[in-house]
């Protein structure tokens, strides 16, 4: 007889048997005891209700005795980084073939591991039989592909969630125009879901995407279709955040409050695909700067009840998507690519065994600021860093402007320095710093310091302009950020920014900016809210682009006028 029980992070159990019911409850649930500190990350992440996982690729998996060890040792969860997609599962119609998938869900099983299904309906590798079908024969595709793969696993106890969408979103936070969405309309999504629930009844079903950890237009757009979706009995369970992060971008400081409100909507969430790249080369420095933002993912998580676990998106910088999508970038995980394990490592372990939450010693005082390239509306600062010996670890410091009575945060940082923007123009500012840990206890404040940012206006200067790749896929990419950076003296009032996008390729939206084009030049004119750039500050906006199928070009050229 099939029986189905939740374990403390929401995760499903599915057993056949009393004595598999006990195995699995002892690897899920373990009310056990604060782990040993030099426990692996699976046995304290037990400890805490909560999975701690890998994505894993098939090749390394079969070949490499390190990567298997670990991926068995340290991890209570997988996902399959490539196996289970649609161009691995059914690259040509009604021709299903599961030895990646079943590889995946037989290491599982033999480790005691729960698998998350990635993922059944996606714009990128679906194979172009699926694109060129007209609606009803897609609309048919669709279900049947559902129906045979999350099928095929619905009776295994280990599969316990499935990624039934992933990435349906712009970056504006309207419906990414993929071939489903110009084939079937907005009804793919619900379609989605209702035949992944018939085919398996007790799997956790989740929406996926990436930039949506803060919160921005495109996570509000999701919190929006989740509600609606649910409001009509759509069978939306979960909410997957794919956590692709870079340390020169910034932690989305509002991650928890963030998960918290989706929580509060009903869903499980959890953090998906987990990395933090850096500009090549590694320094103690980054790999500093990159165990914290892995920690604060972490406790992030800890704190919100309904968050069911943390997946890191591979085991080794030996094995990772970052280096062949971002060229320059990399190191992106918590073991270098000889298996030894960085800062980022010891952050995530020391996070998940920091114990239950009862950390009431704050961080030591963080040194007074020291304030450098002070503009109209800008300033740096950098201060002396604090220590945490709580046992929830340094998560970062809060940034304020004294008051008097109401001090303001004026911002948040995860490393010991910070620029500020967005000031008022000659104005005097009175700052200090108090550093913050995992339990969120705040240290007492840092002395101040007092600096006057510079009168505004002026006539415009010279400019920069650089555009990074974020993303791409077999047929478009997404442009984010272009940075927009004010080299001269004098505060920019406005300005432009042209590119060439290569032939064919063409404009599918676009943010914090207003895009023209003339064949395939594109002029992008600031906004009401991002012209005004005092010297040495920068802004940004992007685009998403739309190019033939195979294509592997990307736009070339920005140059920067203020007007
Ligand atoms: O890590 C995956 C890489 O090996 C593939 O080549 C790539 C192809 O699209 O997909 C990568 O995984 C993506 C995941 O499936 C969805 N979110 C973004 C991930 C990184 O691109």
């Amino acid at each position: 007889m099939l029986s189905t029980t939740l374990n403390r992070s929401g995760a499903r159990i599915r057993t056949l048997t009393a004595a598999a019911a006990l195995a699995l409850l002892t690897v899920f649930l373990a009310p056990a005891a604060p782990a040993d500190a030099s426990a692996p990350l699976r046995q304290h992440a037990a400890a805490r209700g909560k999975f701690i996982g890998a994505a894993l690729a098939t090749g390394p998996l079969s070949n490499e005795t390190q990567y298997r060890t670990l991926a068995a040792g340290e991890f209570n969860q997988i996902t399959a980084e490539n196996a289970m997609k649609w161009d691995a599962t059914e690259p040509s119609q009604g021709q299903f073939n599961f030895s990646g998938a079943d590889a995946i869900m037989n290491f599982a099983q033999q480790n005691d591991q729960q698998v998350h299904g990635h993922t059944l309906v996606w714009h990128s590798q679906t194979p172009t039989w699926v694109q060129n079908l007209p609606a009803t024969a897609m609309r048919e595709a669709m279900r049947n592909h559902i129906d045979t793969v999350a099928g095929r696993y619905a009776d295994n106890p280990a599969l316990v969630s499935w990624d039934v969408v992933n990435e349906v979103f712009e970056e504006n936070g309207s419906l990414r125009t993929s071939f489903w969405y110009n084939t079937l309309g907005q009804s793919y999504i619900a379609d989605a879901f209702r035949y992944a629930r018939a085919a398996d009844p007790d799997a956790r079903l989740c929406i996926n995407d990436y930039n949506v950890e803060g919160i921005n237009a495109k996570s509000t757009a999701m919190y929006n279709l989740v509600r609606s979706l649910r409001q009509q009995n759509v069978p939306v369970d979960c909410v997957g955040f794919q956590s692709h992060l870079a340390i020169q971008y910034g932690f989305p400081n509002d991650l928890q409050q963030n998960l918290q409100r989706f929580a509060d909507l009903g869903v499980q969430v959890r953090i998906t695909e987990l990395d933090v790249r850096m500009q090549m080369p590694r320094d103690a420095s980054k790999d500093a700067t990159q165990a914290t933002y892995y920690r604060n993912v972490v406790n992030a998580c800890l704190a919100v009840t309904a968050c069911a676990g943390v997946t890191i998106w591979g085991i080794t910088d030996r094995h990772s998507w970052v280096p062949d999508t971002f060229p320059g970038e990399g190191a992106a995980l918590i073991y270098n690519e000889n298996y030894q394990t960085k800062p980022a490592y010891t952050a995530v372990h020391d996070a998940l065994a920091g114990g239950t939450g009862n950390d009431t010693t704050p961080p030591t005082t963080p040194g007074t600021p020291a304030a450098s390239g002070v503009t109209s509306s800008s300033a740096s600062l950098s201060w002396a860093a604090s220590t945490d010996s709580g046992g929830s670890g340094l998560a970062g410091y809060n940034v304020y402007r004294e008051q008097g009575a109401t001090d303001t945060l004026l911002g948040q940082s995860a490393t010991n320095s910070t620029t500020l923007t967005g000031l008022t123009a000659d104005t005097e500012y009175q700052v200090y710093v108090r550093a913050r840990d995992g339990a969120g206890n705040l240290s007492t404040p840092s002395a101040t310091v007092t600096f006057e940012t510079s009168a505004g206006g002026g006539p415009g200067g010279p400019c920069t302009a650089t555009g990074t790749i974020q993303t791409q896929w077999n047929n478009g990419y997404v442009v984010q950020p272009v940075t927009v950076t004010n080299t001269g003296s004098a505060t920019l009032n406005g300005w432009t920014v042209t590119f060439t996008l290569p032939a064919g390729h063409t404009l599918a939206g676009s943010w914090n900016a207003t895009l023209t084009t003339s064949g395939q030049t594109v002029t992008a004119k600031s906004v009401s809210y991002n012209g005004t750039l005092a010297p040495n500050a920068a802004t940004s906006f992007g685009f998403q682009v739309n190019r033939p199928s195979g294509n592997t070009q990307t736009p070339s050229g920005y140059t920067c006028a203020s007007p």
